[in-house]
């Protein structure tokens, strides 16, 4: 597609040099945006399930929203859709039910639809999706901050990612959207913030954002444990209850929720402690988690959240991995751990492992076959042990 480039001043509320560079996407994104509203195109909005990914994405449909209305006030629900995607990659069923909308609009409005992914979206993985979806005249935005495939701007329009241009995870997919949302029109700071808290972004990042808002960090963190429940159960639903943690129901909602899940992760944190191997590797600690064993399927915490429990409750150079039958998870603080490095070794030594998955180099997941279960742990431990 063609995108008439209008250069306008970016007027970023975070100041650093990754967003300067990241201005020329972020300015592209707008216009995409701005151009679907003026045309009545559909937009639909898919973000990941978490926190960071829902405040991306409701402060975009917030300024979006009442553009959407003030173009046409007939059926918005035709126009824009926000849909959360409970799994870490743009799921091929998804893309399904999204082409059945946009096919819908096609037919109807004969002009091509927008589809946003926020917080997902740039892996590998996500591109069998996109090769459906791009069958069909669509144009795609993504905004991620995840580690991208390096072919993934065959398959989008724009690519809005601080990995792009030199960063790392730190710029969450909730702020960009945030920045996103502040050019098209006025947007709420608690959404970057609430995004850097939850997405554990770096203090240089977070704080420009947490300084801005009445709200304090251990507030917000306690926030997105709440909000991490609420979205759990509310799955692909595109419910808006959620909002209720950014309105005047804020507090209450927390306090309603909060002193049920202390207790939960209180109780999470004995098991952890009972069922954590700890092993010193002289500069590094080597943490090891079976988390079947402390984690109940479908059931809050998640095997996510557990495994942060872990990785918490020590300090220093360390990796806590935690492994189940056909995935294993990392948290890594101050060890150089790559996990595209750790990603391509167990595809090449596991041939019949079908290694799959990604995140960041301080927080992902690989999924793989039962069968080279034991294996991984191997392969893992020793790539942890030579770091
Ligand atoms: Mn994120």
């Amino acid at each position: 597609m063609e995108i008439l480039i209008i250069m306008t001043e970016t007027n970023f509320v975070m100041q650093h040099p990754l967003m300067e560079k990241l201005a020329p996407s972020m300015n592209k994104a707008k216009h995409m945006i701005k151009q679907a509203i003026e045309e009545s195109r559909l937009i639909i909005l898919r973000h990941h399930n978490d926190c960071d990914g829902y405040c991306g994405a409701l402060a975009l449909e917030e300024v979006i929203m009442p553009m959407v209305l003030a173009e046409d006030d007939r059926r918005p629900w035709s126009r824009f859709k926000r849909l959360p995607m409970t799994t870490p990659y743009y799921d091929y069923g998804d893309a399904l039910k999204d082409l059945m909308s946009l096919k819908d609009s096609l037919k109807f409005k004969r002009k091509a639809p927008l589809l946003i992914l926020l917080d997902n979206g740039c892996g590998e993985e996500d591109v069998l999706a996109l090769k459906r979806i791009r069958q069909y005249d669509v144009d795609v935005l993504i905004i991620d901050h995840h580690i991208a495939y390096e072919k993934i701007d065959d398959y989008c329009d724009v690519h809005v990612n601080p990995r792009a241009v030199g960063g790392e995870g730190d710029i969450t997919a909730g702020m960009l959207g945030f920045e996103l949302a502040n050019q098209l029109g006025k947007s709420n700071i608690l959404y970057a913030a609430f995004a850097g808290v939850a997405d554990k972004s770096e203090d240089e990042f977070v704080n420009q954002y947490l300084k801005q808002v009445p709200q304090t960090k251990e507030f917000l963190e306690k926030m997105s444990w709440c909000f991490d429940f609420e979205a759990k159960e509310l799955r692909f639903m595109d419910n808006d209850c959620v909002k209720d943690f950014f309105n005047e129901k804020q507090e209450a909602t927390v306090n309603i929720i909060w002193p049920e899940l202390e207790e939960k992760i209180a109780t999470y944190k004995r098991a952890v402690q009972k069922a954590i191997e700890k092993e010193d590797l002289g500069k590094k600690t080597l943490l090891k988690l079976k988390l079947d064993e402390v984690s109940l399927r479908g059931d809050f915490p998640s095997r996510g959240k557990v495994i942060g429990i872990a990785h918490r409750l020590f300090e220093g150079p360390r990796v806590t991995i935690g492994y189940g039958s056909d995935f294993v998870s990392f948290r890594v603080e101050d060890v150089p751990f790559k996990i595209t490095e750790i990603k391509s070794l167990l595809k090449e030594k596991l041939p019949c492992g079908a290694v799959s998955g990604g995140g960041h180099d301080y927080a992902g997941t690989l999924r793989f076959l039962p069968i080279v279960k034991n294996e991984v742990v191997e392969i893992v431990i020793d790539y942890i042990k030579q770091l």
